[in-house]
């Protein structure tokens, strides 16, 4: 069985937009949803292509205005069809032999089927697609068309499509697609080049796209005649197709905006001049693939179907990652969807950003940069709120303005300050980038450090550090004090700030003595973080041996999960309403767990175990970030089964809609929890005391997997199967390398080195 390849067969025509963000293709600059190339009727027609980075201005309030969401740009994959005049709408009644296939190995669509036209003239069309990942700029299209059993008279316009609105008019809940505001307006038009601009910020964008189409027909090439209109470039192709004959179009796309540099038109031209034909670009396309898959591919001796949805969720997570631009990052549904207005989250840092420091660190280096660029945004945010360093917002476009509409509690969820210093700190440990941490690291350190001073409170009477009227992952509660999560990670952070000054004041003192100075650094500052992390309360029953989530959460009352969850809907949508959550002992997503598997060092197994058996019955996973941290938990703690049935919900979460919106794009967070549940659950890949630890726990249906991790500037090829852990190291770092394999100790110097435990 083809584990590469998902595929569609035979349409779902009731739900056919449903499945849509599935077939995404994307290359970090673009994303694509896999809508239909031909013109369908109505809302069918408004494709789904967005650019990392260009927004226009939405309709909800947020903190600074009117929020932010990623544009739907015009469509160059656009075409209409019509087949003896009729045009070649997609009908139940009038489709056989559909099939739509994405190729993940190498990163291409194709659809086909025969369409009966209501005289009975029959045609099989085929569609390919990609979006090349070896310029970021171009994508490749092919249309055959065959007359199957008589002569046709096919009129073909292939087009730029800028009539497009955004999916849907409120993107904060998923809905069936239905158009929502238009951002561009249309500069130009021509056969073969549209430019628009995103006019609704006051710093537009403009969009440059062009086409180069050429038709083959078995009578010879046709250019085309001019058929644009105001708000589509495009060429129309009319041509009769005799019986058993097939007509192929070709067609190059080039995309840039006004984020690239002056005159986008004149780049977009100039690629599609120097752009090679459709086979040489796709071939370019496919060594990439090959490349990247070489990495970062975890292969399995299992089920085919665990195979193919693991790829699944590599494959959109690789492709939509923005490694080429650290002005942007990844958003809550990548490219894929308007969910989430294509903002960033914690969950960026804490379930994406691991797979890519472990398999290409230079991404997890763009996406924090990204935090580095948006820290004057972040420290404006703080002063605005009497805060002192940076606070991130919880939820940020471009420029890392707070988007969350105002009142849903941005104010609160505080954590995600500590979640990217945990990054960080997680990528220099992987990486031993110095470099990195000395130039952007530990400015965001120590601010954020600052922040955490100035978040916290004394309390004379306990003598203790408290964070009060937080959000931590569980955000049933709204607002609690001193949530475990955060005020962990928050001592995690100041200790990280202060470890990370003495460091480069140690290594790099002439850099540290400019850095010192520009941020008004006091020599008091770092006994004050430590202090703070050593006084900062960590709610905990000692009687159980328990980790608690908050302050009350041990006092709420018992929720009856059956009945306040009988089926897939989130609590909050199908029996009780939000303001109800405060009451009761509910978790929407995993929070201690996901603390624990992110700091395990500093619990016991046994705290562990008791944490789980603890929360895993109060959590309702109403939020897709919760089934991969209970099954990297349950594969560390030996419960091999439990770990196998939640790495199913994460890896087919999408793939089977269990979130029940997946139409409105990819949960991204998921798809790194995908490869956290195999990596950091079944094969107990964690870090810590210098060393990688790493240790079997696989489940009874796999019988082996094998993965590459790029680990201090060396390639290390891992092998489980049965109890067996294998370790080679295929390019050595500048270092030997420490790891900790099933508990023995371990160091790797030399390539073809290797070590196998037990031996
Ligand atoms: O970051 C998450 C949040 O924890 C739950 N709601 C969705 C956000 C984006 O994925």
């Amino acid at each position: 069985m083809d584990t590469w390849t998902l595929i569609e067969q035979p349409c779902r025509f009731n739900r056919r937009r449903g499945t849509d963000a599935l077939f995404t293709l994307g290359n970090g600059y673009l994303g694509c949803r896999g809508f239909f190339e031909e013109e369908q009727e109505d809302v069918e027609a408004l494709g789904g292509i967005y650019v990392a980075g260009v927004f226009g201005r939405g309709a909800l309030k947020a903190w600074k205005g009117m929020h932010r969401e990623l544009v739907n740009t015009p469509n160059f994959f656009w075409v209409s069809l019509r087949v003896n005049g009729e045009a070649l709408l997609c009908r139940p009644k009038r489709m056989a032999g559909y099939r739509r296939v994405l190729d993940m190995r190498r990163g291409v669509l194709d659809r086909r089927f025969t369409w009966t036209g209501s005289d009975g003239a029959r045609v099989r069309v085929r569609f390919e697609r990609f979006l090349s990942v070896d310029d970021l700029h171009l994508a490749g299209q092919r249309i055959e068309i065959e007359a199957l059993d008589r002569d046709v008279e096919i009129e073909l316009l292939v087009g730029i499509d800028a009539r497009v609105t955004q999916l849907n008019r409120v993107t904060t809940s998923p809905r069936p697609i239905q158009p929502g505001r238009r951002h561009l307006r249309t500069l130009r038009a021509g056969p073969d080049e549209i430019e628009t601009v995103v006019d609704t910020l006051p710093k537009g964008v403009r969009l440059a796209e062009a086409q180069r189409a050429v038709l083959e027909t078995p009578a010879g090439p046709l250019r085309g005649a001019d058929a644009a209109t105001t708000d589509l470039a495009a060429r129309r192709f009319c041509f009769r197709l005799a019986a058993a004959k097939t007509a192929r179009l070709t067609r190059l796309a080039a995309f840039y905006t006004s984020r690239d540099g002056a005159d986008p038109m004149a780049r977009a031209r100039r690629t599609l001049r120097r752009a090679g034909d459709y086979e040489g670009l796709r071939a370019a396309h496919e060594r990439r693939w090959a490349e990247t898959w070489r990495a970062c591919d975890i292969e399995l001796e299992g089920p085919d179907d665990d195979q193919r949805a693991l790829r699944f969720n590599l494959f959109q997570l690789l492709q939509a990652c923005p490694e080429h631009d650290s002005r942007v990052s990844l958003g809550a549904r990548g490219l894929s969807g308007e969910m989430h207005e294509g903002s960033v989250f914690w969950d960026n840092e804490i379930f994406k950003l691991p797979f890519f420091t472990f398999t290409r660190p230079a991404a997890t280096a763009s996406m924090l940069r990204f935090r580095h660029r948006t820290l004057p945004e972040a420290r404006r945010h703080a002063r605005d709120l009497w805060f002192d360093g940076a606070m991130y917002a919880w939820k940020s476009g471009d420029d890392g303005v707070e988007e969350t509409e105002m009142g849903v509690g941005a104010y609160y969820a505080i954590h995600i300050v500590a979640d990217i210093a945990y990054a960080l700190r997680q990528y220099w440990e992987a990486t031993a980038d110095d470099e990195f941490l000395f130039r952007y690291g530990v400015e965001i350190l120590i601010e954020t450090a600052r922040f955490w001073k100035s978040r916290s409170h004394y309390d004379p009477l306990r003598r203790t550090w408290n964070i009060l009227a937080v959000r931590g992952p569980n955000e049933y509660d709204v607002i609690v004090n001193n949530n475990l999560f955060t005020n962990m990670m928050a001592g995690e952070n100041l200790r990280y700030a202060e470890e990370a000054v003495a460091l480069m004041r140690r290594r790099s003192p002439a850099a540290w003595k400019r850095l010192a100075a520009r941020l008004g650094f006091r020599e008091t500052e770092p006994a004050a973080w430590r202090a703070l992390a050593e006084g900062l309360v960590l709610c905990y029953d000692r009687g159980r041996d328990l980790f608690v989530e908050d302050d009350m959460y041990l006092h709420r009352v018992p929720f009856d999960m059956k009945r306040g969850k009988p089926d897939a809907r989130r609590v909050i949508d199908g029996t009780l309403p939000y303001e109800a959550m405060a009451l009761y002992q509910i978790t929407k997503q995993s929070d201690v767990v996901t603390l624990m598997n992110l700091l395990p060092w500093k619990f016991t197994p046994r705290q562990m175990r008791r944490a789980y058996a603890f929360y895993e019955p109060r959590t309702a996973h109403d939020s897709s970030l919760s089934y991969s941290p209970h099954a990297v938990m349950a594969a560390r703690l030996g419960m091999r089964a439990e770990a196998y049935r939640y790495f199913r919900d994460c890896a087919y979460l999408d793939l089977a809609d269990i979130q029940l919106n997946t139409i409105s794009g990819l949960h991204f967070a998921n798809l790194g929890g995908a490869w956290q549940a195999a990596v950091m659950g079944f094969a107990g890949l964690w870090q810590g005391d210098g060393r990688l630890h790493l240790g079997p726990h696989l489940p009874a249906a796999w019988k082996a997997m094998r993965f590459r991790l790029c680990y201090r500037g060396g390639t290390l090829r891992v092998e489980l199967r049965g109890g067996k852990t294998r370790v080679l190291l295929e390019s050595p770092g500048p270092a030997p390398l420490r790891l900790c394999v099933a508990g023995r100790d371990v160091r790797l110097s030399k390539a073809g080195q290797e070590v196998t435990t037990p031996a």
